[in-house]
């Protein structure tokens, strides 16, 4: 028995393939409720790593099933339980996506979103590496819903391509930006030397992203970040997990020290919605073989529960 099934145990829980216990919903054509979880393993992977987050919302949802029990409980940092007015989220479970298949891949992740969007819910993709988010911002544009993009990453993904392929994981903010419905791009997070290319930052200010550094962060706090999102609007947040610190979310590629707390991600998250609307929201890059005790785990599982209670809040 693993801690996080142990401690489930302990608390009643009894085995649950969803995460925190959530209602299964299959069809997406029958969703009516507030928000939509759906997995992927990968979408365009580099073929020089492939699918390195295989099995990450599979490790994410275990560390949830841990408080199926008690998922009507006292939430402290929510102030309340996770969902105050009845379970208003669904699990879809994973898409079925294959290394061989990047265009397949890239379209049911699109159809899943459009298909989540068209019934007014808020979808959270979570993976999987950083290449999951470009079909998913697209399915918006197909809806003529023009929205503001917060990145929460150690990296600006903006590389114009790697090794020829120019929709994977580096590439994601640089794709957005070729986006005509993304309005804003607000980045925050960055850190160390392998965040960007001199020419990438320069080229992501010349379209008008705005960037937060950690560093910044660390020393003032996130009053800028948060004046930076423009009130009302339509916000998709971006979570590279890889944004948070490597001491408490080691299960990340690279990891970079100077990283954003629990509580500076949630605050952020906290801040989007207080003055804007949060429209989708996908966590990547939860890397289970770099995990240690199940630790990044039990971290983005916390971090899931009350970013849904945030959601859940807005109405
Ligand atoms: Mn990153």
């Amino acid at each position: 028995m693993t801690g996080n099934s142990a401690l489930g145990s302990m608390f009643g829980a009894g085995a649950v393939d969803t995460f925190l216990g959530l209602p299964r919903l299959r069809d997406l054509s029958r969703v009516s409720s507030q928000m939509v979880l759906l997995g992927a393993d990968g979408c365009t992977p580099y073929p020089s790593v492939g699918f390195y987050c295989a099995g990450g919302p599979a490790a994410i949802r275990a560390a949830g099933a841990a408080y199926a029990a008690n998922l009507g409980h006292m939430n402290f940092d929510l102030g309340g339980p996770v969902f105050p007015a009845g379970i208003s989220a669904v699990d879809a479970g994973d898409l079925p996506q294959t290394e061989a298949d990047p265009e397949g891949n890239r379209a049911r992740i699109f159809g899943a979103v459009s298909q989540v969007l068209d019934r007014g819910a808020v979808p959270i993709l979570i993976g999987g590496d950083d290449s999951l988010p470009i079909p998913m911002l697209e399915a918006y544009g197909a809806r003529r819903r023009s929205i503001t993009i917060l990145q929460i990453d150690a990296h600006i993904d903006w590389r114009e391509e790697v090794g020829g392929e120019s929709l994977g994981l580096s590439s994601t903010m640089r794709r957005a930006s070729e986006m005509a419905h993304v309005e804003a791009i607000i980045q925050v997070g960055q850190r160390g030397i392998g965040s960007a290319r001199m020419q990438d930052v320069a080229d992501a200010q010349d379209w008008g992203v705005n960037f937060v550094p950690a560093g910044e962060v660390a020393r003032s706090g996130l009053g800028r970040a948060i004046d930076l999102i423009p009130a009302g609007a339509e916000v998709v947040i971006c979570l590279d997990l890889d944004a948070l610190d490597p001491s408490i979310m080691p299960a990340v590629i690279g990891r970079t020290a100077g990283g954003l707390g629990y509580w500076q991600v949630l605050e952020l998250i906290g801040g989007v919605a207080e003055k804007a609307r949060i429209a989708g929201l996908d966590m990547v890059e939860f890397m289970p073989s770099r995990d240690v005790d199940g630790q990044g785990a039990a971290v983005a599982a916390q971090l899931l529960a009350a970013a849904m209670g945030i959601i859940a809040r807005q109405g």
